[in-house]
């Protein structure tokens, strides 16, 4: 019988990712864990919580010790932004984070599932349609961590026969949990401001293409990647996958389509423009198709339409969004 553990349940993708699986493994066989108390009731209330903090192997064993888990979603990590000021925190975290969860799980025979992202790709790699097996030299702290990652899970697949997968993941967009210190962010941020302002300034330029993908596509990817019969998989880590990609200006183009009066300007934040320039333009998700067969359900239109609706409800429940740089996935 299934047993997981999630890592960084508190961010961005495990808060949603938590209450998925609960939904379909049972409250009971999902241990959500991080170095932060969930703020959200029901995340805290629904099923088992530990404080795990990924940088402690003796920490690791003894939660795997008490929850004996089969199944890992290793989602603690610093995003690309937050990497660039704290450089040293990120190669901790993304990288012997993801080594002693990996060890945990040799150790214990865990399937793992790894994160990684647009940021593994860098300058000289083909920015449209881009292949799955290609160049990978990025220039970000974040990248080069991504990089190590994609390759620690395949050797410890290779060498260990461990079940790693792992998907590389565009840009996030959600509403219920802030995303923090992404370079991508400011996707979910112009929903917020649309809704409360009617007018965001972007620290993007207008024309920067970049992919993303509405949250509960990016949840199903993890559960049906990781519930894909392994004899089909080819590639294992890092399946590029994708639902749509935009510019800042044609996400607003499509924001005025329900609120005519939003207005968009620009104040351009030189080190994330230069982290999204690094970035494809848009990546060839073929290999997820036909291997585990990946397909989006949202595109720009209708995450448009439902990210409306649902910010709206959350700005009248909480408030807006507060800023921050707390950078777990
Ligand atoms: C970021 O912007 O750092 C992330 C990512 C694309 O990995 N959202």
């Amino acid at each position: 019988m299934k047993k997981i553990l999630i890592t960084g349940a508190v961010g961005q993708i495990g808060s949603e990712l938590t209450v998925a699986l609960r939904k379909r493994y049972g409250d009971e066989k999902v241990i959500a864990t991080d170095i932060r108390m969930p703020a959200d009731k029901d995340l805290r209330d629904s099923g088992p919580f530990e404080f795990l903090d990924c940088l402690d192997p003796n920490h690791i064993t003894r939660v795997m010790q008490i929850h004996k888990a089969d199944t890992i979603y290793h989602l603690a990590a610093v995003l690309s932004a937050v990497g660039e000021t704290k450089p040293n925190q990120a190669w901790k975290i993304n990288v012997n984070g993801l080594y002693n969860i990996l060890e945990a799980a040799r150790q214990y025979r865990c399937a793992l599932f790894f994160p990684s992202s647009i940021g593994a790709f860098g300058k000289s790699t083909p920015k449209d349609n881009t292949p799955q097996d290609t160049i990978q030299r990025p220039d970000t702290i974040y990248g080069v961590t991504k990089v190590a990652g994609e390759l620690l899970c395949d050797y410890y697949h290779k060498r260990f026969n461990l079940d790693t997968r792992g998907l590389r993941f565009p840009g996030l967009i959600s509403y219920e949990t802030e995303p923090g210190g992404g370079t991508t962010d400011y996707a979910v941020e112009m929903f917020f401001e649309a809704i409360k302002h009617k007018k965001y300034t972007c620290y993007l330029k207008a024309d920067t293409s970049l992919d993303m993908m509405y949250m509960p596509d990016a949840i199903r990817a993890m559960i049906e990647l990781m519930e894909a019969d392994a004899s089909r998989l080819v590639h294992r880590n890092a399946f590029n996958v994708t639902a749509m990609n935009f510019t800042p200006e044609r996400l607003a183009d499509e924001i005025r389509k329900h609120i005519p009066e939003f207005v968009i300007d620009y104040k351009v934040d030189a080190t994330k423009q230069a982290i999204a320039d690094s970035w494809p333009n848009y990546m060839d998700d073929s290999a997820a198709r036909e291997e585990w067969g990946w397909k989006p359900q949202y595109d720009i239109e209708s995450m448009t339409k439902v990210m409306l609706d649902k910010v709206s409800d959350y700005i009248n429940r909480n408030g807006a969004l507060k800023s921050n740089l707390r950078g777990d996935r």
